[in-house]
């Protein structure tokens, strides 16, 4: 290890001190920390390709850029390199499984995939004590060429894709019964035109009648969630699933609503959306991501938006209420670096916003002290946070610092280099 135990430690003293300053209890913000469990996305590892078709072409509006060796062939290779992800970061955590993670040896239809095609999947979490949540796959496939899926004016092709998700519910419901805790099976479509259509109420009217026939069975340890977009590649003039649709579908059905902070207008942020959202609705998942001009889906970094989400999730007190998942994938750099980067750095960003003196921030605020209210904001930016995050690292027996990239580099010359 590069850093003293016993320096860790002293620092982790001075900061504590200085956060008391400001009334904050850094062991219960740790405390806390402890308890939340992100869910990381699988399709990091491969570049969203999955096993059901080896080499396919990834389509609907996403894209991996990058060739940056190493990455998964099969599922035994993703849960190794996600093995190696977890032992990396403090706590315990879930993973974000999409249909098209499949095992089997023979070609499975969408329509008819099982809980049978997870096992191995079920065992590695049981074995490692991971939450699963899941996704249908509406993308990469011939029934989904012409960019339309649950909201296909061919019936045909609408029942397909209506068959593909309940079966996904039904595997959502598996992990929740099997692991002892809900699945989150996320529903996101990429029904869209790249030109201005003539008729935009048509298609949602189908995506309504599509959803409510996936969602009729009730289930017990799945929880449904649709995912609204604003736009994406080849869908640059209309998304059938938008914000406003899928909102008031959320609240009418009382499923969960998921935003991804790359699928807004680039001048809105996701964190300016939760605290109306919770008034209304019960639960939220979140697509935490990173768009650099457009939805490009880049490794969270450690900056102002995904601090101004976690410091929404805290002040809101809605860690309960709000499921977070990450939603990036980058094939330029070392994809378990990408994975650990991004997580780290969400973890982290919850730990300072479960370090402000939130309490003082709002009675400054009341007494309409708006100079004391921006000194206090300024002066939290520095503060000793990185102390106590250390000492998370360090209590959780995970690398601190820079070490874990170590591990990492060791990972890639000895199991990497070798794919
Ligand atoms: C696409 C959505 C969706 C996907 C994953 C792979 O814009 O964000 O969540 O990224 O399902
Ligand atoms: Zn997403």
């Amino acid at each position: 290890m590069t850093y003293s135990e016993a320096k860790i430690q002293s620092a982790y003293q001075l900061a504590k001190e200085r956060y008391a300053a400001l009334g904050v209890d850094t062991e219960k913000a740790m405390a806390r920390l402890e308890k939340v469990s992100i869910s990381l996305h699988c399709w990091q590892g491969d570049d969203v390709g999955g096993f059901e078709n080896p080499g396919g072409e990834l389509s609907g509006g996403i894209a991996a850029t990058g060739n940056y060796p190493g990455k998964a062939r099969t599922a035994d290779e993703l849960r190794k390199d996600l093995d190696v992800v977890y032992s990396l970061l403090p706590g315990s955590h879930r993973l974000n499984l999409h249909a098209i993670y499949l095992e089997s040896d023979k070609k499975i239809e969408r329509n008819v995939i099982e809980p049978k095609h997870f096992e191995r999947w079920k065992d590695w979490a049981t074995a490692n004590k991971h939450g699963i949540d899941f996704n249908p796959t509406c993308f990469s496939h011939p029934l989904s060429a012409d960019g339309f899926t649950l909201s296909h004016r061919d019936e045909k092709i609408r029942q397909y894709w209506i068959e593909h998700c309940i079966a996904s519910r039904k595997i959502g419901e598996y992990f929740g019964k099997e692991l002892g805790t809900p699945a989150v099976t996320n529903i996101w479509i990429p029904d869209g035109y790249k030109d201005t259509p003539a008729d935009r109420q048509t298609p949602r009217h189908l995506l309504l009648e599509s959803l409510d026939s996936v969602l009729a069975e009730k289930l017990t340890h799945n929880l449904d969630a649709v995912e609204p977009k604003l736009f994406g590649l080849g869908s640059e003039s209309y998304v059938v699933g938008s914000m406003e649709f899928y909102s008031a579908y959320a609240l009418t059905r009382k499923i969960l609503l998921t935003l991804d902070s790359g699928h807004f207008h680039p001048t809105e942020t996701i964190a300016d959306k939760i605290s109306s959202l919770l008034i209304y609705h019960d639960q939220l998942l979140l697509h935490v991501s990173r768009g650099v001009r457009w939805d490009s889906d880049h490794v969270v970094t450690f900056n102002d938006d995904l601090q101004a989400i976690t410091q929404e999730i805290v002040r809101n007190d809605a860690l309960e209420r709000i499921h977070i998942g990450l939603d990036y994938f980058d094939a330029s750099i070392n994809r378990i670096a990408a994975w650990t980067i991004g997580s780290r750095n969400t973890l982290r960003a919850l730990l300072i916003a479960l370090l402000e003196p939130f309490e003082m921030m709002k009675r400054l605020e009341i007494e309409n002290d708006f100079s004391s209210r921006l000194a206090l904001q300024e002066e939290l930016k520095s503060m000793p946070f990185s102390a106590i995050w250390d000492m998370v690292c360090l209590k959780k027996n995970v690398p601190v610092g820079m070490d874990f990239m170590k591990t990492i580099k060791n990972y890639e010359q000895k199991e990497l280099v070798e794919r």
